[in-house]
Order: structure tokens, then sequence, then C-alpha cells
């Protein structure tokens, strides 16, 4: 039997919903570990001790703990076009820092205000809704780019719907309708029990 690669994964966390959409672009098979943060399996430190998902181990015992990092193991070449780096540097540390501040305000001490922080990311959105006119961040296909920030975007959008459908970025709600409501999205986030150790494998996608 052929071991196939373990992904420890959180449904809802962004980081692990970009890693699935990667995985299951190029048409990887994996054994899927659903993680709930609270209570994460000692087999997961072990692998990885800082503990955060996704995690991906490969058969040869290499350990990808970074969703960049599955993603490029996993992604096609034809994926990586445009300024692709960029943009991920943009959603991981500008977009996500003032997402984190609006979303939880309380867990921060350097919060100006929801509002400024909103405001801060509704900035990036309006860059995206001028190079969103082909349709995708890169033009008019998708790209790894795509996939690696509509799972930001939604969460976004998510944390007050309607102020976020009041604002004037309609390419932006375009796209990322587009993404979520297609096939490869809701695969990426179909639903699974959390995994225990001696648990019957479960596969992804199953
Ligand atoms: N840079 C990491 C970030 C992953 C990350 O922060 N995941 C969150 C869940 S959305 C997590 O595991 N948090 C638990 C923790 O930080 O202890 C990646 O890209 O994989």
């Amino acid at each position: 039997m052929v071991s196939l690669p373990i992904l420890y994964s959180f449904r809802r966390c962004p980081y692990a919903i970009r890693a699935r959409l990667a995985l299951l672009h190029s048409n990887s098979i994996v054994e899927l570990r659903e993680v709930v943060l609270r209570d994460r399996p000692l087999s997961l430190l072990e692998y990885s001790p800082k503990g955060t998902v996704p995690v991906l181990v490969l058969p040869n015992g290499e350990i990808l703990e970074e969703s960049m990092d599955i993603m490029l193991w996993c992604i096609g070449e034809d994926m990586l076009i445009g300024d692709w780096q960029e943009l991920v540097e943009l959603n991981d540390n500008e977009f996500k820092g003032n997402l984190d501040r609006y979303k939880y305000p309380d867990r921060f001490d350097d919060v100006t205000s929801m509002e400024f922080h909103r405001n801060k990311c509704l900035e990036i959105l309006n860059s995206f809704n001028q190079r969103l006119d082909g349709g995708f961040l890169m033009g008019n296909g998708l790209s790894i780019a795509d996939l690696v920030l509509v799972p930001f975007i939604r969460q976004f959008a998510n944390t007050d719907r309607g102020w976020f459908e009041q604002q004037d970025i309609p390419n932006v709600k375009r796209w990322m309708d587009g993404i979520l409501q297609s096939e490869l999205f809701i695969s990426s986030m179909i639903k699974y029990d959390q995994w225990h150790e001696g648990d019957e494998l479960t596969y992804f996608p199953n």
C-alpha cells in the first residue's frame, strides 16, 4: 500500500483553506487529520512543535509546516504567474494584521479603532478592485494569488456582511463570490470530524 502525505488541517483556518485549495487544484490526495486547536493531537506537536495548522507530513518524512510551502509543493508551475509573491506578502502582513485588529480588537493593545483597521483593509481591497478588471488577480485566469488571498478576504467580508455589501468594490465581490461558489472552494470546505489517534483513515478529497 502506498502511504499518502498526511495533512493536519482545521476547516475554518484561512491558511489551511488555501493549502486545501492548492491540494485540490493539483488533484493531490492526502490523509486528512482534522484538528481542534484547543485539543491539538500529540502527533501534530511531535511533527511540528510550533503547533500551527496546516502541516503536511510527506511519505519521505519531510514536514511542511507553512501553508505556502504546502501550496508550492503541489501547485502547477502554470499557476505561478505575475507578482504573486508581492500579493502574498501584502496579504500575510498588512491585510492580515489589520483584519485581526478589525475582527478581534480586544486581543491587541495597539488597536487604534475597529474602523481604522477596517479602512486599512478596504484601501487594499480598493487596489485589488482595479486589478480585478480582468476577472482574477493576475488577469483573466485563476492563479496562486487568488487561492492564497480569497480565504482572508472572505473572512474580512464575513466580519460585517452588511457593511461589506455597501462598499463600492464590485470586482472584488464578483471575484470572491465566483470562487466561493466554485466546486473547488465548496470541496475545500467539506466538514470532517475531529481526528483522534487510531481513527480509520480519512482521505481528502474523499
Ligand atoms: N504562517 C502559518 C500560519 C498558520 C496559522 O497561524 N494557523 C492558525 C490557525 S488559522 C493556528 O494554527 N493558530 C494556532 C496558534 O497560533 O497557536 C502558515 O501559513 O501556515
